[in-house]
């Protein structure tokens, strides 16, 4: 029998991998996206995956609609990956990130429950929850402190799915991810800004790039290796919640200085440290245990930070160059 996907958030970076992926394993893959008034396909095109996925309409503040795709897909699996999902932003849209990051966990929630309860759900929870962090390693036990509207949307998202496991019975689990990046990252995201910049520097088309605190250091994964880690969660007998890391932390700085390198450049003659990229609130370090991802799971990373930068830079030198 072949199994059908929902993948909210499949014009994203996660929701391309994703979709990759189980298509890969046999799924019929249902795609929910938004309206928008300019393409939002391009990362499924560069996969070379647009024509085999079905696409339903919908926005995760519209429970009716949400309601209608679940109906439509009778989805084995949703993965609920849509959200608002630039930290930056949503200190100035902070009711959007609420109504989606937040409560739109809950219209779809709502939608298994009422139409499809033997449904399982992966919500795309986040290491930002763990914000001003409560332990040198965060685990599953680790207790959050989010520091931006966008984690205190996220954790009511967090907490509303593991209500509905524990009230309603559903088979509904929350990945804590730490960051992970790939050359479909959004250019907005550090990593990304980063390697265009270097690519195009290296290139002459750009002569410096302007940054925030590059002291900050995050725990960045491949996100390839990430999604394998959500399809994993939802084929355990038992809905759960899991840390998905690699456990090793790096500053900004020393991204910057790796990517720079791969094209034989010094970061420190291009850097600029500009005040309008800092937050009014910062996570300073983020460094995540997958132990318990690695034990039920199976699961571990497979790519190195300078395997991954190296791959980001090679593709954006290819891009930048035909421009
Ligand atoms: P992303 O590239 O920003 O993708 C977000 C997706 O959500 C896009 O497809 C976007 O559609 C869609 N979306 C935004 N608002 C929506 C709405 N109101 N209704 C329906 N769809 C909407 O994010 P990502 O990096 O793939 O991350 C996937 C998920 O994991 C997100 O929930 C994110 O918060 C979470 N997460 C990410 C990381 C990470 O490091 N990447 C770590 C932990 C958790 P458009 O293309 O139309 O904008
Ligand atoms: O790349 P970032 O914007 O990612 P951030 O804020 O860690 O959030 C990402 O990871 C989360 C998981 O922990 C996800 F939930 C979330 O959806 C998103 O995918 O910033 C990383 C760090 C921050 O400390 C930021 O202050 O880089 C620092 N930074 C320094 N200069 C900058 C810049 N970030 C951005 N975006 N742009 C800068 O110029």
């Amino acid at each position: 029998m072949t199994k059908h996907a929902l993948i909210t958030g499949i014009t994203g970076q996660d929701g391309a991998y994703l979709a990759k992926l189980l298509l890969e394993k046999g799924y019929r893959v249902h795609g929910l996206v938004a309206r928008r008034s300019s393409d939002t396909r391009w990362r499924l095109r560069e996969l070379g995956i647009e024509s085999d996925i079905v696409f339903l309409d919908g926005d995760l503040s519209d429970g009716t609609a949400l309601q209608r795709a679940v109906v439509k897909a009778r989805p084995d699996e949703i993965y609920n990956l849509a959200a608002q999902s630039f930290v930056a932003t949503s200190w100035d849209q902070p009711i959007t990130t609420g109504i989606v990051d937040g409560l739109g966990v809950t219209h779809l929630l709502e939608a298994i429950r009422q139409f499809s309860p033997e449904t399982r759900f992966y919500q795309a929870s986040t290491s930002e929850m763990f914000g001003l962090i409560r332990a040198d390693r965060q685990d599953e036990n680790t207790p959050f402190y989010p520091r931006s509207p966008y984690g205190v949307a996220k954790l009511y998202g967090h907490w509303i799915t593991v209500n509905y496991r524990e009230s309603f019975g559903l088979h509904a689990s929350s990945g804590i991810l730490f960051n992970h990046e790939s050359p479909l990252r959004g250019i907005e995201f550090v990593t990304r800004k980063v390697t265009d910049a270097a690519a195009r520097i290296k290139l002459g088309r750009q002569r410096e790039l302007r940054l925030g605190n590059i002291d900050a250091k995050r725990d960045w994964g491949f996100a390839g290796d990430y999604v394998e880690a959500m399809w994993l969660m939802l084929q355990q007998d038992k809905a759960d919640d899991y840390v998905v890391a690699t456990g090793v932390t790096t500053t900004v700085r020393d991204m910057c200085r790796i990517a720079f390198e791969c094209l034989e450049l010094d970061y420190r003659d291009y850097v600029v440290i500009d005040p309008a990229y800092f937050r009014p609130a910062e996570v300073d370090v983020l460094l995540g245990n997958p132990a318990k991802a690695e034990r039920v799971l199976g699961w571990q990373p497979k790519t190195s930070l300078e395997n991954l930068i190296r791959m980001m830079v090679e593709a954006d030198l290819r891009r930048v160059a035909k421009e």
